[in-house]
């Protein structure tokens, strides 16, 4: 699961990186993705919390203090710690790391941190470096602290400044390694957006948690607690947190702890439950599970209703191809080039003297392969088929361009469809260039099956040897032979065939003959097995196979490229068994 909300953080991140330069994508987008990748960055660190917890035979107690910029952060700890190891600033946004200080415990204790941590690097405290933001400090508290149980203390960053962006990181991964949350709030900070953003985040999470009010002016903490339960409640459902009231004190003092509550981090953090951990972790994934994978699933969507385009344009080209080929009066040639091999068949009285010549000067398989070659060659260039197949792919993608324009009009996701638009315009040519490489080839191997077709014909014929003869005898059929012949020595093109009376009056012969009924069923075969063959060979394997890469071929940043076994396999993760539990 760990992998899998990494990968998905990521993709938010990349495409959320590459928004920017679009400008019709709405501010609303780029800020609910930001949420998302902050949810996913909070997960992300509770899974390997989660990690931590399982590793360590006594877990260390983690106490995060949060909060705006200027509440009072630093200054709490160092209250809290009795000493002065936080830095303290008025400049907002001083605190840029996490910063942890053993309270009570070594640092050898804190086994695991690192790992826990990740990518982030542990440094000294006086190491860590304004310029770079992927590190934390852990070090060790000499001063005996009266408030605190033995734990590690986290100083943590802002959330709110400008410059947060920038080191969110670090204070999301501290708040989700704590077990307890300590919030600090001053009274000019306590009502921003940011801070109850943030608090309702953690939730999910169930740490006990204080709050403590800083900088306020004795007697105005009565009124203040009451608009901060109502805060509260606006963004929590758990119960009102206690909260301690820190006086302002005069210029440069400090915030001061009050007596009554000496024992009162002690009492809290004896709240803290780590058997939870996994029952959390579960509910947490839950919780954003379907908004987190909204655009992934529309992705998914898109592709499909992309599949769905494309089959219905290959469903289209083919009924062209039946409307304007195969059953096309005038234009279906192939039948009729099976008549003319059927005619050579026939061996036409009359005939032979002008093919014996060249017949005798060749043994039989060179003279078959220099007519196949010869033939092929013609038929293929002068063929209604091929051009017309061409034209049929060419009308499919712009009908195909159409409707993506259509789609990027009324989608949400306008993007994904104008950039499978582009990536279909760039490969155009590419994609009409193979398709008529495919075509010829397919045009020229099926020659093989109109030579079948006139075989069976011919067969028949020779059972009927009546039918044969009258056809022999006959000045139409003489003539036909010719235009057969005259058309495998190239001297007329394939669509002259289909044409010319004398084949028609030869076809028409068969059909009223003994071998009409047969003749019809040969046409109606090679029809249909043309039709599967073209839908296969051409459309099938050529055209729908390279459309259906289209998307996969777009750049991977402005998508999320998360496939749907990934998903499955995820989702399979988040259903699963845990801990004897079934949460889903
Ligand atoms: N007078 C007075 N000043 C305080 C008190 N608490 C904090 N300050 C001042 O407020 C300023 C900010 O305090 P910090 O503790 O650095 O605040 P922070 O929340 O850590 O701020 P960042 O690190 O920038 O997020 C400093 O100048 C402190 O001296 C207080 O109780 N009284
Ligand atoms: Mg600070």
């Amino acid at each position: 699961m760990l992998e899998f909300i990494q990968l998905l953080k990521q993709r938010y991140q990349a495409v959320l990186g590459d928004l920017p330069t679009r400008s019709y994508v709405n501010d609303a987008v780029k800020t609910s993705y930001q949420r998302r990748i902050d949810q996913l960055l909070l997960v992300e660190a509770f899974i390997r919390k989660g990690q931590l917890i399982a590793a360590s035979e006594q877990p260390v107690l983690h106490i995060a203090v949060v909060g705006p910029t200027q509440a009072g952060k630093s200054s709490l700890s160092n209250l809290l710690l009795n000493s002065h190891v936080a830095g303290v600033s008025p400049l907002a946004g001083y605190t840029v790391h996490a910063q942890g200080f053993c309270n009570g415990i070594s640092i050898d204790d804190c086994n695991g941190l690192q790992r826990y941590f990740g990518r982030f690097q542990q440094l000294p405290q006086n190491q860590l470096s304004k310029d770079r933001h992927d590190c934390y400090a852990l070090t060790e508290n000499t001063t005996d602290s009266a408030l605190l149980p033995s734990c590690v203390l986290w100083d943590t960053p802002d959330f709110d400044s400008i410059d947060s962006t920038t080191y969110r990181e670090g204070v999301i991964r501290a708040m989700a390694l704590a077990d307890v949350i300590i919030l600090v709030v001053s009274k000019e900070k306590y009502a921003d957006q940011s801070v109850w953003d943030i608090m309702a985040a953690l939730e999910q999470l169930q740490q006990p948690t204080l709050i403590c009010l800083n900088k306020v002016v004795e007697g105005s903490e009565t009124i203040l607690l009451k608009s901060l339960q109502d805060k509260w409640r606006q963004a929590r459902a758990d119960s009102f947190p206690e909260v301690v009231p820190l006086y302002y004190q005069k210029p440069g003092g400090q915030p001061e702890w009050p007596e009554a509550k000496r024992q009162l981090l002690k009492a809290v953090a004896h709240k803290v439950n780590l058997n939870q951990h996994a029952v959390l972790e579960q509910a947490l994934l839950k919780k954003h599970w379907q908004s987190w994978l909204e655009p992934v699933l529309a992705e998914h969507q898109m592709l499909n209703d992309w599949l769905e385009l494309v089959d219905l344009m290959m469903q289209q080209a083919m009924e062209n191809y039946r409307r304007d080929y195969l059953n096309h009066p005038h234009h279906y040639e192939t039948f009729q080039l099976a008549m003319t091999e059927l005619l050579n068949l026939m061996e036409i009285p009359g005939l032979a003297r002008i093919l014996s010549g060249a017949r005798k000067m060749l043994t039989w398989p060179v003279r078959q392969v220099m007519k196949l070659g010869r033939k092929r060659l013609h038929i293929s260039s002068s063929s209604y088929e091929l051009a017309l197949l061409n034209q049929i792919a060419e009308h499919t993608l712009i009908q195909l361009t159409d409707k993506l324009l259509d789609k990027a009009e009324q989608s949400q996701y306008s993007q994904w469809w104008r950039q499978v638009n582009s990536g279909l315009r760039a490969q155009r040519q590419a994609l009409l260039q193979d398709f008529d490489a495919a075509a010829k080839h397919y045009h020229l191997s099926f020659q093989q099956d109109v030579e079948s077709a006139a075989h069976r014909l011919y067969h028949k014929l020779q059972e009927q040897p009546m039918v044969l003869n009258s056809l022999r005898a006959t000045r139409a059929t003489a003539d036909a032979a010719v235009i057969a012949l005259t058309l495998q020595m190239g001297g007329i093109g394939l669509h002259d065939l289909v044409i010319a009376p004398a084949m028609l009056s030869v076809t028409s012969l068969l059909a009223e003959s003994a071998v009409g009924s047969y003749m019809h069923k040969v046409e109606a075969e090679l029809k249909q097995n043309q039709f599967n063959t073209v839908k296969q060979a051409l459309f099938v394997e050529i055209l729908r196979e390279k459309l259906l890469l289209v998307p996969g071929q777009l750049s991977m940043n402005g998508h999320f490229n998360i496939s749907p076994d990934q998903l499955r396999a995820a989702e399979l993760q988040l259903t699963e068994k845990r801990h004897g539990l079934r949460l889903l």
